[in-house]
């Protein structure tokens, strides 16, 4: 099937795993992107030509595979400093995850500029990532949180934002793209109107910068945390981009080999950016496999997966909500991106995404890691379907087809 911008039959034939087959020879549908990203084989390959061919540990031998690989892993680093339009490669710092970027945040800069009293703001639609570490430090240093709502189409409320920016925050903190409501933020306004008020951001860009162009100039981003596992990449690693004055001027979270310049018995100096947040032998082999998935997004171009994930979303909500009982939550098509998270009245979450996995059909249920989102409804699970670059619109379909033979089965 060709969609108006990208060839889903060619870019099919490059996931390995979409050809499996499931319970009785039924076509995998992978609808759960949202929680991980399936992987093309250039990936697969890089990583298994890194151990064929390279392997060996970074920064520290003169032989040629410590060299190769040096190259290898530094090459990715530029390559993905530049997908997200960094000034510089020593701006991407390699974590595990969002969650870990984060946290690196919540550990070295907030424990450092933030005292008690100071106020940081974050949303009703955010992440257990980025609520629990500043609920951490809250505990911690008397920092007081406050929330900018979401209202019933589950957007931001900007109007209250704006009156909460009155209490100086020091630090703004927000998903770009939600995981459940698939709201895409208005990042650039939000870190406008915190920058206006003195405050440093924090994009949480997991869901955003796999299925949007995402420029951290642009945006005039102070910090964003995404993982490559969402992105087609491997699981196990991720980024922190920091601004390089806030990174500079910022202590070592993790201590050991590699983030120091100079060791003595009681004193260490701290190595150059990015190696001072880079303590220990990094996941290597991942951060070739993540240089891969960024290299092959590029082929596909972020505004065609961008304009292709928007036609699938918009058809999915029309064709579920011919379903009757049925209810999104979740602003329209224009406004979001490829996530549908809904209710089915009489059928709990959880049979649903089993009745449909009988189906080859993967979609996630529970509160998906947003359980203070789903207060706010009233909900206490959805079931989510999300897309990605190689889903069609025969797989919503299915999707339809299938969630209607669950209503007559339980209706
Ligand atoms: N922030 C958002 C907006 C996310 O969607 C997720 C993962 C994270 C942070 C954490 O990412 P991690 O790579 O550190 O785990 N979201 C989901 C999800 O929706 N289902 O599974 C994981």
């Amino acid at each position: 099937m060709m969609s108006q911008t990208l060839n889903v039959d060619q870019i099919r034939k490059d996931f390995p795993i979409l050809s499996r087959r499931l319970h009785g020879n039924k076509a995998l549908v992978y609808l759960d992107s949202t929680a991980t990203a399936q992987k093309p084989v250039t990936v697969i390959r890089a990583m298994e030509d890194y151990y064929n061919q390279t392997n060996a540990n970074i920064h520290r031998g003169v032989h040629t595979l410590a060299e190769e690989a040096t190259a290898a892993y530094e090459g990715a680093r530029e390559r993905i400093a530049k997908f997200i339009g960094a000034r510089h490669a020593r701006e991407v710092i390699f974590t595990r995850n969002t969650t870990e970027s984060i946290n690196l945040v919540a550990y070295s800069w907030a424990r450092k500029n933030l005292v008690s009293g100071d106020v940081v703001i974050l949303t009703e639609m955010e992440h257990h990532s980025n609520l629990v570490p500043w609920q951490i430090l809250a505990d911690e240093r008397g920092i007081r949180l406050e929330f900018i709502p979401v209202t019933e189409e589950g957007e931001l409320d900007l109007l209250t934002y704006q009156n909460l920016l009155e209490l100086r925050p020091k630090l703004v903190a927000f998903s770009q793209m939600s995981n459940v409501l698939g709201t895409i933020n208005p990042a650039r306004e939000i870190i406008e109107m915190a920058h206006r008020a003195g405050a440093v951001t924090l994009i949480d860009g997991a869901q955003s910068v796999p299925h949007l162009p995402v420029d951290v100039q642009q945006l005039g981003a102070d910090f964003l945390a995404f993982s490559a596992h969402k992105m087609c990449g491997p699981t196990g690693i991720g980024v922190l981009y920091g601004r390089r004055d806030l990174l500079e001027a910022m202590p070592p979270f993790l201590g050991g080999g590699d983030m120091i310049k100079r060791v003595t018995l009681r004193s260490f100096s701290p190595n150059e950016l990015p190696h001072k947040f880079e303590a220990g032998t990094p996941a290597i082999a991942e951060v070739i496999g993540f240089g891969a998935a960024v290299d092959y997004l590029i082929q596909m171009g972020m505004n065609n997966i961008a304009a292709h994930e928007h036609a699938i979303t918009r058809y999915a909500l029309d064709r579920l909500s011919e379903i009757s009982g049925l209810k999104l939550i979740g602003p329209s098509a224009e406004k979001k991106g490829g996530v549908c998270a809904f209710t089915m009245e009489g059928i709990h979450p959880h049979d649903i995404a089993q009745l449909l996995d009988r189906e080859g059909i993967a979609v996630r249920a529970g509160h998906h890691c947003a359980m203070p989102l789903h207060q706010r409804y009233g909900l206490p699970a959805t079931t989510r379907a999300s897309f990605y670059l190689y889903n069609t619109f025969d797989e919503v379909d299915l999707l339809a087809e299938a969630l209607e033979r669950a209503k007559e089965l339980f209706g």
